[in-house]
């Protein structure tokens, strides 16, 4: 069945000019795209994002980086999209990423790792919610 996640060109990636090299390997991979922004984002809007990471050590240097510069948000569709998205997307530390991932092909660092994804259902339908409107959706 289909599914919707959601997802973000960080600002690295934004920034050194990947973001439709990043869109393309998404579009390849069989995702369609149900809505696009680019913005920035206020430090403020980093930090509710990403509450679940308030009391790791590196919270303030990823909420700094993530409102460093205009990002683009993304909600995908397609079957399994949660988990292929993760997969495409790559581990993390792009040290450690397959061959073939976003991450490895445009990844800087485990901070500056070019791409976000929802990692479960719960997760993706908060941060869509987070940030589209119902009306940006149809
Ligand atoms: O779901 P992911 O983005 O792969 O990873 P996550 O949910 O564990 O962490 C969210 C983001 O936080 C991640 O994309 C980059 C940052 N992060 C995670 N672990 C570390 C980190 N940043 C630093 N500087 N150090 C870390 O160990």
């Amino acid at each position: 069945m289909s599914q919707r996640t959601f997802s973000i060109i960080k600002p690295d990636a934004v920034r050194k000019g990947f973001t439709g090299a990043i869109l393309a390997e998404i579009e390849k991979a069989g995702f369609q795209i149900v809505s696009i922004k680019k913005q920035s984002i206020s430090k403020k809007e980093a930090e509710g994002f990403y509450a679940v990471h308030s009391a790791r050590p590196f919270f303030d240097s990823l909420t700094t980086f993530m409102s460093s510069g205009p990002i683009v948000l993304m909600v995908l569709e397609k079957e399994n999209a949660i988990a292929d998205l993760r997969n495409l997307m790559g581990a993390t530390n792009p040290a450690n990423a397959e061959e073939g991932t976003i991450r490895k092909k445009f990844a800087g660092s485990i901070e500056e790792n070019a791409i976000h994804g929802s990692d479960a259902p719960e997760t993706a339908a908060f941060e869509i919610g987070y940030w589209f409107a119902g009306h940006e959706l149809v």
